[in-house]
């Protein structure tokens, strides 16, 4: 339905529902039963309740640094939301929608958070990778996953999350390309949250659009609106049916807006303004939801409220668990990345030791 006709040079932004949680585009509404939008909602507002407890945390010194994915909800679920369990997610680090909706365990997301590299082992059925930081990396995993699928004859698609910034990398390109020219069952989401760290998205980039990136690989590509959930999910989900077919990958740009800082280290006032923030706020896409959903009789505050207190105890109980497991060793960073420590290694790790001596830790 938009993929055949969408041209990325002359087409704006796809969007189903506005921010008042209108349907503005009736026959593109995906069949979602009451119960599959409540699962959408309940998702984002439980990846809500966890940034939000997460940063407090962080601030009173309870917790490593972390990047919060305040207002990129709905690109995170609605997308994901639109393949089956057995398909792949490859994630950059700011994916936490995408990790719940797949079922990975909070205390494995707390674990990861808390510098233990055994939160990234997830259960057997949990088909995300590791968070990979070295940026746009996990593209070309997707598309490593997406070829082993074909090869043992499989269904299954792999989906990657890039952000804006990533797009510049020459992971993205090597991805994009391959994927392409072996037409493989992949559908590469970008989080355009318009910045990466202080660097905003326009001077990044030259392209129009990141859905325009697209052209130069052969395939298409799409700009959605990143919190539309319903416009998210529908648009996914034709690229993921396409890519299960054999007719190879889909580029999605989901427009969207990081509200919160890039990491708990950055400072997001030094290098834009609030009423940008706010501007933004008002086209929060969890509010949008559940504006909807209300309307339709299917949320109201007692629901509301139930579930961000019951939602909220698990993250505090959850979060205690972690915390009582006290920090990994240090030896745990320089002893998985050879057999045997490197020179180079070896001293990194003595110069660490020495640091954390003279600061009495
Ligand atoms: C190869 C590489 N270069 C630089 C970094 C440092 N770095 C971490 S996040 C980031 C910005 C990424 O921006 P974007 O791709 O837009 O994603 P976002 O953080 O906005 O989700 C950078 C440069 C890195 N992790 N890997």
């Amino acid at each position: 339905m938009f993929l055949e006709n969408f041209d990325p040079l002359k087409d704006s932004m796809i969007q189903i529902m506005d921010k008042d949680g209108k349907i503005v585009n009736p026959d593109a509404m995906p069949e979602l039963s009451d119960e599959e939008i409540i699962k959408l909602y309940e998702t984002m507002r439980f990846s809500r309740i966890i940034d939000e407890k997460t940063l407090q945390y962080q601030r009173q010194g309870r917790m490593l640094t972390y990047a919060p994915n305040l207002g990129q909800e709905a690109t995170q679920v609605g997308s994901i939301a639109a393949t089956k369990q057995t398909d792949w997610a490859a994630p950059s680090f700011r994916e936490l929608g995408v990790w719940l909706y797949k079922g990975a365990p909070l205390r494995s997301i707390f674990l990861y958070w808390f510098g233990n590299e055994m939160g990234m082992h997830m259960p057997e059925d949990v088909r995300v990778l590791p968070i990979s930081v070295p940026i746009a990396s996990q593209m070309q995993h997707a598309t490593g996953l997406a070829y082993a699928s074909r090869y043992k004859g499989l269904d299954d698609i792999a989906i990657a999350y890039v952000g804006d910034g990533g797009t510049s990398q020459g992971d993205f390109h090597e991805a994009l390309n391959f994927s392409a020219v072996q037409s493989l069952p992949n559908v590469f989401i970008v989080q355009n949250n318009q910045f990466a760290i202080s660097t905003r998205r326009k001077i990044q980039t030259k392209a129009g659009t990141i859905a325009q990136k697209a052209i130069a690989y052969g395939i298409p590509g799409i700009q959605v609106d990143g919190n539309d959930i319903f416009a998210m999910y529908a648009v996914t989900k034709e690229a993921v049916d396409r890519a299960r077919r054999g007719d190879g990958p889909t580029l999605i740009e989901a427009y969207t807006y990081r509200m919160g800082a890039h990491t708990t280290s950055d400072d997001p006032t030094v290098y834009r303004d609030n009423s940008e923030v706010d501007e933004w706020r008002d086209k929060d896409p969890i509010d949008r939801l559940r504006k909807y959903m209300m309307e339709k009789g299917i949320w109201d505050e007692e629901k509301e409220e139930a579930f961000t207190e019951e939602k909220g105890k698990f993250v505090k109980a959850t979060f205690e668990d972690v915390e009582k497991s006290g920090l990994t060793p240090l030896e745990d960073t320089f002893d998985y990345v050879f057999a045997e420590r490197t020179p180079i290694l070896e001293a990194q790790y003595q110069a660490k030791k020495a640091f954390y001596a003279k600061e009495g830790k």
